[in-house]
This record gives C-alpha cells, sequence and structure tokens, in this order.
C-alpha cells in the first residue's frame, strides 16, 4: 500500500501534486495546515498537507479514527515537527559549515601531531593524496582528479596550510563546473521552444512533466507539450496524463518532419515542451529519425539527460551519439540513486556543456531543482573517510 504525503502552497497544488504522482483514483486519507520546515516555518504561511493513498481501505481506516485521535495525532505531529526543524538547522549548520569541513580535514592529516618543518614536505603530499582520494572515491576520473589536483599545486604552490589547500579546490571545483543555466524564457521569442534528448528510461518525460508543472503552477506561463515518442503507446498516455492534469495541450507527432506543423499549432504559447522517445545509444539507425526531428524543431533550448549512476563508458558512448547537437545544457537524473557526484565531473569534462537542473525522485513535480555547484563542490572536496 503506497501512502504518501504532499504538501502545497494551497489546497489545489497540494491536490495537483496527489493527482499526478498517484492519477486520478488516489484516496485522500487527510488534509491539515502545517508549517514549513525550519525556524522561518514559525512566521511564514502555513501550507496544505494532503496524505494520500491508492489503497481504499486506508480511507475507510481514516474515516473510522475518533476526533480524540486526530487531535493527539495532531499534537504530536506539532511536537514530532519541532523536534525535526531543530533537528534539520543543526543539520543545516553542519553541512554548511565548511570550518568543520576544514578541521575533519585537519585532523586526519596530521594525525595529531602538529606539522613541523622537517614534516611540511611528507605532510604537503598527504594532503594532495587526501584530495585526490575524495576525488577518486566520488568516481572522479583518474586522469581528471590528477588534472585538478594540479590545477590545485599550480595556484597554491608548496603550502601546507590545509585550509588553504582546501578553499582553494572548493573553487576550482566550483570555477570547473561553472555557473548553472537553467530555462530562461527571454520574452523576445514566444513561444520558447524546449527539447529533451536522452538514452531510453533516462527520465525525459518525467522531467519535461516536472518542468511544465513548474510553468504552469510558479511561473504562470502557458505551456503547449508535443510528444514524438509514438514507438511506445504507454508513452503517449503517459504524457498525455499529466497533461490533463495541468491543463496543458499534447500534440502527437508521427513524422519527424511534422514537427513545424505542431510548433506552429502553439503559436499562442509562451513555452513548448518536446518529448523525444528515448534512443539506445547502442542503436544508430534509430537516430537518424532523432536528427531529423531535432533539426526540424528549431528549438531555442535543448537538454541532455543523463541518468547519474550511468557508467563513465556508457557516458562516453551516450556523448558521441548525441554530438550531432550544437548546442546543449546537460540535466542529469536520478541523483537520489547514487552518492557519487563524480560524473557531473566527468561530464563537464567530456562536453565542456553548461549545467542545468537535477532530479532526485520520481515525484512529479517536486524532485528536480537547478543544480546547486556549491553544495556539489563541497561534496566532490569533502567526503572524507571516516
Ligand atoms: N529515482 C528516480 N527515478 C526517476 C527520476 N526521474 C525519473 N525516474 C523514473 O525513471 C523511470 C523512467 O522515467 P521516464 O520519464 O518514463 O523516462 P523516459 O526517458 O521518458 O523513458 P523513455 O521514454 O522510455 O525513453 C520512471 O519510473 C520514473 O519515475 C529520478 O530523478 N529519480
Ligand atoms: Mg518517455
Amino acid at each position: 500500500m503506497k501512502i504518501r504525503r504532499y504538501i502545497g502552497k494551497d489546497a489545489h497544488e497540494a491536490m495537483l501534486k496527489v493527482k499526478m504522482d498517484l492519477g486520478n483514483d488516489a484516496v485522500i486519507i487527510s488534509t491539515r495546515r502545517v508549517r514549513q520546515k525550519g525556524i522561518l516555518g514559525f512566521f511564514s504561511k502555513p501550507l496544505i498537507e494532503v496524505v494520500a493513498t491508492l489503497d481504499d481501505t486506508s480511507k475507510k481506516a481514516a474515516a473510522a479514527r475518533t476526533e480524540d485521535t486526530q487531535i493527539e495525532d495532531k499534537v504530536k505531529f506539532e511536537e514530532e515537527s519541532i523536534v525535526k526543524d531543530k533537528k534539520l538547522n543543526q543539520l543545516e549548520a553542519k553541512v554548511n559549515s565548511i570550518e568543520a569541513l576544514l578541521q575533519k580535514i585537519n585532523n586526519q592529516v596530521q594525525f595529531g601531531h602538529k606539522p613541523n618543518t622537517e614534516a611540511g614536505q611528507d605532510l604537503n603530499t598527504k594532503v594532495y593524496q587526501l584530495f585526490t582520494n575524495n576525488l577518486l572515491k566520488n568516481e572522479v576520473e583518474p586522469e581528471l582528479a590528477k588534472k585538478i589536483i594540479n590545477k590545485l599545486k599550480e595556484k597554491v604552490g608548496g603550502s601546507v596550510n590545509v585550509s588553504e589547500v582546501a578553499s582553494t579546490l572548493y573553487t576550482t571545483i566550483q570555477s570547473f563546473l561553472g555557473r548553472p543555466e537553467p530555462i530562461q524564457l527571454t520574452g523576445d521569442k514566444k513561444p520558447y521552444v524546449i527539447i529533451f534528448l536522452g538514452p531510453t528510461g533516462v527520465g525525459k518525460t518525467t522531467t519535461l512533466a516536472k518542468i511544465a508543472a513548474d510553468f504552469a503552477l510558479n511561473q504562470k506561463k502557458s505551456a503547449g507539450l508535443i510528444t514524438a515518442d509514438t514507438f511506445r503507446i504507454a508513452a503517449v498516455e503517459q504524457l498525455k496524463t499529466y497533461a490533463e492534469i495541468l491543463g496543458m495541450p499534447v500534440n502527437i507527432v508521427y513524422s519527424p518532419g511534422d514537427i513545424s506543423e505542431a510548433i506552429n499549432s502553439y503559436a499562442d504559447k509562451d513555452v513548448i515542451l518536446i518529448d523525444t522517445p528515448g534512443r539506445s545509444h547502442r542503436n544508430k539507425a534509430q537516430f537518424e529519425e532523432l536528427k531529423t526531428l531535432v533539426s526540424h524543431s528549431q528549438a531555442d533550448e535543448t537538454y541532455l539527460l543523463i541518468g547519474a549512476t550511468t557508467g563513465i563508458k556508457d557516458c562516453r558512448d551516450i556523448i558521441n551519439s548525441y554530438s550531432f547537437v550544437d548546442n546543449y545544457k546537460l540535466l542529469f537524473t536520478k541523483l537520489d540513486e547514487t552518492s557519487s557526484y563524480g560524473i557531473i565531473m566527468n561530464i563537464k569534462d567530456l562536453t565542456g556543456k553548461p549545467l542545468s537542473y537535477v532530479t532526485t525522485g520520481q515525484s512529479v513535480p517536486d524532485d528536480i531543482e537547478i543544480i546547486n555547484i556549491d553544495k556539489i563542490s563541497k561534496i566532490l572536496l569533502g567526503s572524507i573517510p571516516a
């Protein structure tokens, strides 16, 4: 039985999330007002929480609950929220504190001894070794790790000041990854056409739905969806379901040459999102059709989706297969399924393309965010072995 909790800024948004995730058969177990997590939550407008399931036995169970139990639950929930808020603040402070991280690194490198001049050289080697190991542990390709550490050495010279080395590495990784470039509707170009490409099952349709929902819910923009994935009936249905919930039209393109017509039919929209069929990078023939589709779409932005758990060899093949696209941005999906973020550096190194979003779960529309370069740089710098 799937019981899930959805939060929205009002009942409409919360219900929309329920429908997007569980479909129209969702059964609502409870709704209530809640506060946002974190200290700021106490001063902000309450949000609406909807608990829903697909199993209707839970609906009966919910109806049978007495009012007393509900009040008890509410008190318990408030208490738990306070404890959770406290824990969350502590966690945030911990994560954000690069000082704590540096202390940890210092302790590891010095093994409890203060460095002296004779030991300086030795310590220096250990510092670089430690950072190299951290990159390798995150599955940064050895060649790339070496390149980054060499860059670091150039910048800090023979310094044995661990804090200085760590903060220089942090900025080196940050500038290597570059600034994120999410979708930016320019305003001069309407409709703004965006196409999503990537291997089979990477999350193109789900990600498109998350982005479409953001346009509808947060940016109040009108969007039209196009799917060229007629290969599988289920794929068309999947997009239609999302579109129906969001109140957006879907246009199905049966032949790549028809894409211009589909785009023209959305002349009144702010944005057009195009879903493409999954193509295995091993099947070269399938790519010919995709090439025609991409060139006819004349998209303003192209996103290449790569699953965060993809091995390096497949990553190389995927990038080669999509090299026919001139300009694209990188979007990493399924970041929730890995703890090694090296792939982001590896792909950046292979392509030099800008980073955009990451997706972090199956939930539409919540599990997507603009890639957080600071957070990723910290992880690559400091996942220190215990
Ligand atoms: N864990 C996790 N799963 C995801 C994420 N994004 C998508 N998925 C799941 O991945 C599966 C495939 O997603 P789709 O959106 O259908 O992928 P697609 O690229 O459109 O697939 P094809 O059209 O068949 O090529 C679904 O079960 C999604 O729920 C994510 O960020 N994390
Ligand atoms: Mg799809």
